[in-house]
Protein backbone atom coordinates (compact mmCIF):
# COMPACT_ATOMS: atom_id res chain seq x y z
CA UNK A 1 0.00 0.00 0.00
CA UNK A 2 2.97 2.30 0.85
CA UNK A 3 5.01 2.08 -2.98
CA UNK A 4 3.96 4.86 -5.19
CA UNK A 5 3.17 4.42 -8.88
CA UNK A 6 5.90 4.06 -10.86
CA UNK A 7 6.19 4.19 -15.23
CA UNK A 8 2.92 4.81 -16.79
CA UNK A 9 0.82 2.52 -14.22
CA UNK A 10 -1.84 3.83 -12.21
CA UNK A 11 -2.97 2.13 -8.81
CA UNK A 12 -6.34 2.05 -7.13
CA UNK A 13 -7.04 1.50 -3.92
CA UNK A 14 -9.89 -0.49 -3.19
CA UNK A 15 -12.24 -3.52 -3.18
CA UNK A 16 -15.34 -5.23 -4.66
CA UNK A 17 -17.81 -2.25 -4.19
CA UNK A 18 -19.90 -0.24 -5.93
CA UNK A 19 -17.60 2.66 -5.92
CA UNK A 20 -14.68 0.98 -6.20
CA UNK A 21 -16.55 -1.27 -9.42
CA UNK A 22 -17.27 1.91 -11.07
CA UNK A 23 -13.93 3.14 -11.15
CA UNK A 24 -12.12 0.02 -12.66
CA UNK A 25 -14.99 0.11 -15.44
CA UNK A 26 -13.62 3.41 -16.67
CA UNK A 27 -9.96 1.89 -16.49
CA UNK A 28 -10.73 -0.80 -18.30
CA UNK A 29 -13.02 1.16 -20.63
CA UNK A 30 -9.94 3.80 -21.52
CA UNK A 31 -7.90 0.34 -22.11
CA UNK A 32 -5.10 1.75 -18.90
CA UNK A 33 -2.55 -0.22 -17.08
CA UNK A 34 -3.22 -0.57 -13.64
CA UNK A 35 -2.63 -2.23 -10.66
CA UNK A 36 -5.30 -3.33 -8.21
CA UNK A 37 -4.56 -3.19 -4.26
CA UNK A 38 -6.94 -4.42 -1.33
CA UNK A 39 -7.72 -2.33 1.06
CA UNK A 40 -8.92 -4.36 4.46
CA UNK A 41 -11.72 -2.41 4.82
CA UNK A 42 -13.14 -5.42 7.45
CA UNK A 43 -10.08 -5.21 9.50
CA UNK A 44 -9.41 -1.69 10.13
CA UNK A 45 -6.80 -0.74 7.28
CA UNK A 46 -8.51 2.17 5.63
CA UNK A 47 -7.54 3.67 9.61
CA UNK A 48 -3.81 2.51 8.96
CA UNK A 49 -1.40 5.66 8.85
CA UNK A 50 -0.35 4.83 5.08
CA UNK A 51 -3.91 4.93 4.17
CA UNK A 52 -5.01 7.51 6.24
CA UNK A 53 -2.15 9.54 4.12
CA UNK A 54 -4.16 8.71 1.10
CA UNK A 55 -7.33 9.71 2.24
CA UNK A 56 -8.03 11.19 5.43
CA UNK A 57 -11.64 10.28 5.39
CA UNK A 58 -10.50 6.30 5.55
CA UNK A 59 -12.47 5.28 2.16
CA UNK A 60 -11.88 3.66 -0.70
CA UNK A 61 -11.52 4.02 -3.59
CA UNK A 62 -8.15 6.37 -3.90
CA UNK A 63 -6.39 6.04 -7.41
CA UNK A 64 -2.80 7.18 -7.62
CA UNK A 65 -1.94 8.33 -10.96
CA UNK A 66 1.34 9.17 -11.86
CA UNK A 67 0.18 11.99 -13.77
CA UNK A 68 -0.98 13.81 -10.30
CA UNK A 69 2.59 13.35 -8.40
CA UNK A 70 2.13 13.10 -4.55
CA UNK A 71 -1.91 14.33 -4.98
CA UNK A 72 -3.95 10.74 -4.12
CA UNK A 73 -7.72 11.48 -5.71
CA UNK A 74 -10.59 10.41 -3.57
CA UNK A 75 -14.06 10.02 -4.16
CA UNK A 76 -15.44 7.53 -7.07
CA UNK A 77 -17.14 10.52 -9.00
CA UNK A 78 -14.07 12.93 -8.99
CA UNK A 79 -11.86 10.07 -9.98
CA UNK A 80 -14.06 9.71 -13.16
CA UNK A 81 -14.14 13.13 -14.05
CA UNK A 82 -10.82 13.00 -13.55
CA UNK A 83 -9.93 9.73 -15.88
CA UNK A 84 -12.21 11.21 -18.59
CA UNK A 85 -10.39 14.31 -18.93
CA UNK A 86 -7.03 12.86 -18.69
CA UNK A 87 -8.40 10.40 -21.67
CA UNK A 88 -10.35 12.75 -23.24
CA UNK A 89 -13.49 9.75 -22.99
CA UNK A 90 -16.92 9.07 -21.92
CA UNK A 91 -17.45 12.73 -20.86
CA UNK A 92 -19.08 14.29 -23.94
CA UNK A 93 -16.84 18.15 -24.82
CA UNK A 94 -20.10 19.80 -26.27
CA UNK A 95 -22.05 22.11 -23.07
CA UNK A 96 -25.42 20.72 -22.95
CA UNK A 97 -24.48 16.72 -23.37
CA UNK A 98 -21.42 17.39 -21.04
CA UNK A 99 -23.80 19.69 -18.28
CA UNK A 100 -26.11 16.15 -18.80
CA UNK A 101 -23.57 13.73 -18.27
CA UNK A 102 -21.84 15.49 -14.99
CA UNK A 103 -25.29 15.67 -13.97
CA UNK A 104 -25.97 11.92 -13.85
CA UNK A 105 -22.93 11.49 -12.24
CA UNK A 106 -23.77 13.78 -9.18
CA UNK A 107 -27.19 12.13 -8.82
CA UNK A 108 -25.28 8.84 -7.91
CA UNK A 109 -23.30 10.26 -6.31
CA UNK A 110 -25.40 12.57 -4.17
CA UNK A 111 -28.51 10.52 -4.17
CA UNK A 112 -28.17 6.94 -5.29
CA UNK A 113 -24.82 6.13 -3.51
CA UNK A 114 -25.67 7.56 -0.28
CA UNK A 115 -29.71 6.36 -0.17
CA UNK A 116 -29.34 2.26 -1.64
CA UNK A 117 -25.68 2.48 1.35
CA UNK A 118 -27.84 3.25 3.82
CA UNK A 119 -30.86 0.65 2.74
CA UNK A 120 -28.28 -1.71 2.58
CA UNK A 121 -26.49 -0.93 5.86
CA UNK A 122 -30.30 -1.50 7.59
CA UNK A 123 -31.12 -4.55 5.68
CA UNK A 124 -27.77 -6.51 5.15
CA UNK A 125 -26.05 -4.98 8.15
CA UNK A 126 -28.76 -4.90 10.55
CA UNK A 127 -30.71 -8.11 11.68
CA UNK A 128 -33.87 -8.08 9.68
CA UNK A 129 -36.67 -6.00 11.50
CA UNK A 130 -34.47 -4.16 14.01
CA UNK A 131 -34.84 -0.87 12.87
CA UNK A 132 -37.95 -0.45 10.96
CA UNK A 133 -38.45 3.32 10.66
CA UNK A 134 -35.08 3.77 9.04
CA UNK A 135 -35.19 0.70 6.92
CA UNK A 136 -38.85 2.30 5.45
CA UNK A 137 -37.50 5.36 5.21
CA UNK A 138 -34.57 4.71 2.82
CA UNK A 139 -36.83 2.14 1.41
CA UNK A 140 -38.77 4.54 0.25
CA UNK A 141 -36.43 6.71 -1.33
CA UNK A 142 -34.91 3.73 -2.89
CA UNK A 143 -38.23 3.23 -5.01
CA UNK A 144 -38.18 6.46 -6.27
CA UNK A 145 -34.77 6.74 -7.04
CA UNK A 146 -35.05 2.99 -9.63
CA UNK A 147 -38.61 4.27 -10.61
CA UNK A 148 -36.52 7.66 -11.59
CA UNK A 149 -33.96 5.34 -13.31
CA UNK A 150 -36.18 3.12 -14.67
CA UNK A 151 -38.40 6.32 -16.52
CA UNK A 152 -35.38 7.76 -17.77
CA UNK A 153 -34.36 5.19 -19.62
CA UNK A 154 -37.86 4.31 -20.96
CA UNK A 155 -36.89 6.51 -23.78
CA UNK A 156 -33.06 6.83 -24.16
CA UNK A 157 -30.40 4.20 -24.51
CA UNK A 158 -27.94 5.49 -22.41
CA UNK A 159 -28.24 7.83 -18.98
CA UNK A 160 -27.06 11.03 -20.35
CA UNK A 161 -25.45 12.92 -23.23
CA UNK A 162 -26.45 10.51 -26.04
CA UNK A 163 -23.58 8.16 -25.45
CA UNK A 164 -22.31 5.59 -23.00
CA UNK A 165 -20.34 7.49 -20.98
CA UNK A 166 -19.42 7.97 -17.24
CA UNK A 167 -22.71 8.65 -16.00
CA UNK A 168 -23.31 4.82 -17.04
CA UNK A 169 -20.47 3.93 -15.50
CA UNK A 170 -21.27 5.31 -12.04
CA UNK A 171 -24.49 4.08 -11.64
CA UNK A 172 -24.13 0.06 -13.88
CA UNK A 173 -22.69 -1.49 -10.34
CA UNK A 174 -25.45 0.26 -7.83
CA UNK A 175 -28.43 -0.72 -10.28
CA UNK A 176 -27.88 -4.56 -8.89
CA UNK A 177 -29.29 -3.99 -5.70
CA UNK A 178 -32.79 -3.62 -7.29
CA UNK A 179 -34.23 -7.74 -6.30
CA UNK A 180 -31.44 -7.52 -3.28
CA UNK A 181 -33.63 -4.09 -1.91
CA UNK A 182 -36.78 -6.34 -3.29
CA UNK A 183 -38.26 -4.84 -5.90
CA UNK A 184 -39.68 -6.11 -8.83
CA UNK A 185 -37.36 -6.83 -11.80
CA UNK A 186 -40.25 -6.78 -13.93
CA UNK A 187 -41.53 -3.24 -12.70
CA UNK A 188 -38.28 -1.72 -14.35
CA UNK A 189 -37.97 -3.38 -17.61
CA UNK A 190 -35.72 -0.41 -19.41
CA UNK A 191 -33.68 -0.14 -16.41
CA UNK A 192 -32.88 -4.02 -16.53
CA UNK A 193 -32.51 -3.88 -20.36
CA UNK A 194 -29.76 -0.71 -19.73
CA UNK A 195 -28.10 -3.14 -16.93
CA UNK A 196 -27.92 -6.14 -19.08
CA UNK A 197 -26.67 -3.90 -22.49
CA UNK A 198 -23.90 -2.73 -20.23
CA UNK A 199 -23.05 -5.46 -18.71
CA UNK A 200 -22.09 -7.30 -21.77
CA UNK A 201 -19.57 -4.92 -22.56
CA UNK A 202 -16.17 -6.58 -23.06
CA UNK A 203 -14.80 -4.02 -20.78
CA UNK A 204 -17.25 -4.47 -18.43
CA UNK A 205 -16.27 -8.19 -18.27
CA UNK A 206 -12.65 -7.39 -18.11
CA UNK A 207 -13.49 -5.13 -15.30
CA UNK A 208 -15.27 -7.81 -13.03
CA UNK A 209 -12.64 -10.61 -13.73
CA UNK A 210 -9.83 -8.20 -12.52
CA UNK A 211 -11.93 -7.37 -9.47
CA UNK A 212 -12.54 -11.07 -8.64
CA UNK A 213 -8.70 -11.81 -9.20
CA UNK A 214 -7.38 -9.18 -6.67
CA UNK A 215 -10.20 -8.86 -4.01
CA UNK A 216 -12.77 -11.66 -3.88
CA UNK A 217 -10.52 -13.89 -2.07
CA UNK A 218 -8.89 -11.22 0.07
CA UNK A 219 -12.22 -9.83 1.14
CA UNK A 220 -13.67 -13.52 1.96
CA UNK A 221 -10.17 -13.73 4.14
CA UNK A 222 -10.60 -10.41 5.35
CA UNK A 223 -13.93 -11.18 6.91
CA UNK A 224 -13.58 -14.33 8.13
CA UNK A 225 -11.15 -12.70 10.77
CA UNK A 226 -12.84 -9.90 11.66
CA UNK A 227 -14.21 -8.93 14.73
CA UNK A 228 -17.17 -7.50 16.37
CA UNK A 229 -15.09 -4.21 16.99
CA UNK A 230 -13.52 -4.28 13.60
CA UNK A 231 -17.26 -4.45 12.22
CA UNK A 232 -18.36 -1.79 14.56
CA UNK A 233 -14.87 0.55 13.37
CA UNK A 234 -16.48 -0.26 9.49
CA UNK A 235 -19.78 1.08 10.61
CA UNK A 236 -18.83 3.43 12.27
CA UNK A 237 -20.78 2.45 15.65
CA UNK A 238 -19.04 3.87 19.28
CA UNK A 239 -19.98 4.01 22.37
CA UNK A 240 -21.94 6.80 22.38
CA UNK A 241 -24.24 5.45 20.45
CA UNK A 242 -27.77 3.07 21.02
CA UNK A 243 -26.76 -0.44 20.45
CA UNK A 244 -27.25 -1.98 17.02
CA UNK A 245 -28.40 -5.67 16.51
CA UNK A 246 -25.72 -6.91 14.08
CA UNK A 247 -25.97 -9.28 11.81
CA UNK A 248 -23.78 -12.07 10.83
CA UNK A 249 -20.70 -10.23 13.28
CA UNK A 250 -19.42 -12.24 16.59
CA UNK A 251 -20.02 -11.84 19.63
N1 LIG B 1 -18.45 8.99 -1.66
C1 LIG B 1 -17.39 8.00 -1.59
C2 LIG B 1 -17.88 6.82 -0.76
C3 LIG B 1 -16.77 5.82 -0.55
C4 LIG B 1 -17.20 4.71 0.40
O1 LIG B 1 -18.26 4.77 1.05
N2 LIG B 1 -16.35 3.67 0.50
C5 LIG B 1 -16.64 2.55 1.39
C6 LIG B 1 -16.60 1.27 0.60
S1 LIG B 1 -17.67 1.40 -0.80
C7 LIG B 1 -15.53 2.47 2.44
O2 LIG B 1 -14.38 2.65 2.12
N3 LIG B 1 -15.89 2.19 3.69
C8 LIG B 1 -14.95 2.03 4.75
C9 LIG B 1 -15.26 2.91 5.94
O3 LIG B 1 -16.17 3.75 5.85
O4 LIG B 1 -14.60 2.74 6.96
C10 LIG B 1 -17.02 7.57 -3.03
O5 LIG B 1 -17.93 7.52 -3.86
O6 LIG B 1 -15.84 7.31 -3.29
Amino acid sequence: MTDAPSGERLVLHGMSSPNVTKVVLMLEECGLDYELRHVAVFNQEQFTPEFLALNPLAKVPVLEDPLLPGQPLAESGAILFWLAEREGKFLPSAAGPRAETMQWVMHQMANYGPMLGQLNHFTMALQAGSEPYATARYRAQAERLYRLLDDRLASREWLAGGAYSIADMAMHPWAFYLEQHQFDPADHPAMVAWRTRIAERPAVQRAQARIAEAFHAKIGASMEKASREDYERFYGIDEGMPPAKLARVPD
